[in-house]
């Protein structure tokens, strides 16, 4: 049977706020803010422990060897790695900053993935993003598409798409809808540069392309009638929706959106209504229930919304519950929809201050039991992995980061320790590319 594997990413320990994601409000705005490393994987942890207790099958990805000394060497600095650390906090604080962020833990936008059932040769497919519009992500997916080779060893891994023509951030703008009646493949884009006269938004960048979503759909061999390619509405980018899971979130049958989230929502919903049938339910939430800024300010959409024994239930930030707007909308949806259960409301404010809510966190993946099954037992949340890495993250995290602590060369040497520690204790084998060197 097929069913979705939640992989989460384990936070890194030099989590931080260094403010380098432009058009991402909450990271410009929390940019230079003290960090809490130990708490933010401890809050990480807690959501996956809360997943895998509701009975949905849980893993998580390691976080990527931070700070990335190649990218700092490329750079044309020279000497050891401490000497590489402390000349690139010297002469190019931005770039350290770049290279020791933890920004691989919004697995949302480790990759885009199709199940084996929707692909014309009936193989999972794999296309890590390659996250070329910010300098500090773009660091990601060469250990990432690693990472997951070692994780889904039943998958074709494609190479992340070369190019600024074709930007891609992943799951984060892709979503899968299915009915008895058929299956899409959602993808959201920001701009169609193929097209001259699109509109594009003006203050921010729109992070994904048309064509990169449209190789994608092709690397994965779906069929036409399983992919809609869509526009997000230029001003909901500009307001602050950098990847369209600020704005919508979707899984099966269901569809939770915003009216303004794309070019032309209604046009997007009948197509998504012709080709799912009458049990496809969009709950389309309008400007007078919710204002695209309270969309970003809370993460409404950001939510997880996850099938487990007792139907879809939702985790939504607890900025949501905070929030008397945002919170009426979810009881709605819990009163009148035929497909939403019920509410948890977690505590994410680490990620969140970076922009990333519980669906940023997680990558979703569909797998056949013959295909979970392949999966390696150290990345599987369970009682005993949930107590190694809270045990691991107890003893190796720092409590507090600033970017002037990006600056001492021991936070790289422990974090190599940290993450070698876990490759042992979780029996993973060698993982990082330092692992090799040495
Ligand atoms: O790419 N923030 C991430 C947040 C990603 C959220 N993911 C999804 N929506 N799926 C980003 O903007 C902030 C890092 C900093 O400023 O230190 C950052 O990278």
């Amino acid at each position: 049977m097929l069913r979705e594997m939640q992989f989460d990413g384990l936070v890194g320990p030099t989590h931080n706020y260094a403010g380098l994601s432009t058009g991402n409000v909450a990271s410009t705005h929390h940019g230079g803010q003290v960090a809490h490393p130990r708490i933010a994987a401890m809050q990480g942890l807690a959501k996956m422990r809360f997943v895998h207790e509701l009975g949905v099958d849980q893993a998580f990805l390691p976080p990527l060897d931070r700070p990335i000394l190649t990218a700092l060497r490329d750079t044309g600095l020279t000497g050891t790695d401490d000497d590489i650390i402390t000349a690139a906090a010297n002469t190019a604080p931005l770039m350290l900053a770049q290279a020791s962020s933890a920004s691989s833990m919004w697995t949302a936008n480790a990759a885009t993935i199709a199940p084996s059932c929707d692909s014309n040769d009936g193989a999972v497919h794999v296309t890590p993003a390659n996250l070329l519009s910010k300098a500090h992500r773009a660091l990601e997916p060469m250990q990432t598409s690693a990472l997951l080779k070692t994780a889904l060893p039943c998958a074709t891994h494609h190479r992340p798409l070369a190019g600024m023509a074709l930007r891609d951030e992943g799951a984060a703008n892709h979503t899968r809808l299915h009915t008895d009646q058929g299956v899409v493949h959602l993808f959201a884009y920001g701009t169609d540069e193929d097209d001259s006269t699109a509109p594009a938004p003006q203050k921010f960048p729109a992070r994904q392309t048309r064509a990169a979503s449209a190789t994608i759909a092709r690397h994965h061999q779906l069929a036409d009638d399983r992919v809609l390619l869509v526009q997000q509405h230029p001003d909901v980018i500009d307001a602050g929706v950098f990847h369209n899971d600020v704005i919508s979130v979707g899984t099966g049958r269901v569809l939770l959106t915003h009216e303004r989230a794309f070019l032309d929502t209604d046009a997007v919903i009948t197509m998504l209504a012709d080709r799912l049938g009458p049990t496809f339910e969009p709950l389309v939430v309008t400007d007078a229930m919710l204002s695209v800024d309270d969309a970003v300010q809370t993460y409404l959409f950001n939510s997880q919304l996850l099938d487990t024994p007792e139907g879809h239930v939702l985790i939504c930030p607890a900025d949501v519950e905070r929030h008397a707007a945002a919170r009426a909308v979810v009881d709605g949806w819990i009163a009148d929809s035929s497909s939403i259960a019920g509410v948890h409301y977690l505590d994410l404010r680490e990620s969140m201050h970076n922009g990333g809510g519980p669906a940023c966190l997680r990558l979703r993946v569909p797998l056949t039991d013959a295909e979970r099954a392949t999966v390696p037992n150290g990345l599987r949340i369970n009682e005993d992995t949930l107590q190694l890495l809270e045990a691991w993250v107890q003893r190796w995290y720092p409590e507090t980061l600033t970017a002037d602590d990006l600056a001492d060369p021991a936070l790289m040497h422990t974090s190599r320790e940290a993450l070698a520690d876990l490759c042992t204790q979780a029996h993973l084998g060698p993982l990082y590319p330092f692992q090799q060197e040495a």
